[in-house]
């Protein structure tokens, strides 16, 4: 007999941390993740955290990318995409320009760009990748690609915690999203209980702390991902020793007129 072992970091706590409430928020744990094939890749699997069958604008998955697989062809579509490197290596091809990418690599890509990922390491490499639908603004030029790592990227301090803007969307309106990296030291935690229009896709890099997600208390950790819709009422409190990060969508420089 063959007996069926769960994800190899399952347990009862994980198991059970997952919660999902349709129009307000989604707690994914990393060992409660299913994983799903993707046709437009080899030797990967996807971990599919948000799509529009929870009410989002957008889709957001991370991607298990065994050595030698990647996209099975250069993928070119009408989305805008944004890829960040969570562990491994990746050779990220963007027209005929290949880029070596490590852990914080990130692209942000406009829609038509022809891209492809390949890992050529023999370990396994661990990426999200986000698309939507790019909203135009006529007269407004649609930003060119980013392809760049977190590492180079500024901190700036905003609210009580530091933020990096892996896209600069304060500097040019042609973005209509954010993907930004938030730092907390232990202990450290919002000014005040955000509720707000936009959506948020969340991924935890490291660390833990507590989510506040309209009047629930939630303990979260490394690895987990979060959804929240708009106006799902929200507050982070980092907790433990570790300086916590996570990265965030979130969709921004656009009129809210779309169901007028
Ligand atoms: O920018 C934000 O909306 C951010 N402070 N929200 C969050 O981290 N939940
Ligand atoms: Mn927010």
């Amino acid at each position: 007999m063959t007996v069926k072992t769960g994800p190899v970091d399952a347990d009862v706590t994980t198991r059970n941390r997952s919660i999902t409430k349709p129009g307000l928020y989604s707690i994914l744990p990393r060992g409660a993740r299913v994983l799903s094939t993707i046709p437009t890749f080899v030797k990967t699997s996807a971990q599919v955290m948000t799509t529009p069958a929870l009410g989002a604008r957008f889709t957001e998955y991370e991607l298990l990318i065994h050595p030698g697989g990647g996209t099975r062809a250069p993928i070119q579509d009408e989305f805008e995409h944004f890829l960040f490197v969570i562990e491994g290596e990746v050779t990220f091809t963007l027209g005929e320009t290949e880029h070596a990418f490590t852990q914080g690599g990130f692209a942000w890509l406009p829609p038509n760009s022809r891209f492809a990922l390949h890992n050529g390491s023999d370990a396994l490499t661990r990426m999200l990748w986000l698309r939507r639908r790019y909203e135009p603004v006529e007269g407004v030029p649609v930003p060119a690609p980013i392809v760049s790592n977190e590492k180079d990227v500024q901190a700036e301090p905003e609210d009580t915690y530091v933020e990096k803007h892996l896209i600069p969307y304060d500097e040019e309106l042609g973005f209509d999203m954010a993907f930004n990296l938030l730092i907390f030291e232990p202990g450290i935690y919002f000014s005040y209980v955000e509720s707000h229009i936009m959506e948020h896709g969340l991924y935890m890099l490291d660390g833990r702390g507590v989510y506040y997600l309209n009047n629930d208390y939630i303990e979260v950790q490394k690895d987990d991902y979060i959804y929240m819709a708009p106006y799902c009422p929200q507050f982070f409190y980092a907790t433990g020793w570790e300086t916590g990060r996570y990265i965030l969508y979130k969709d921004i420089n656009r009129d809210y007129i779309a169901g007028l």
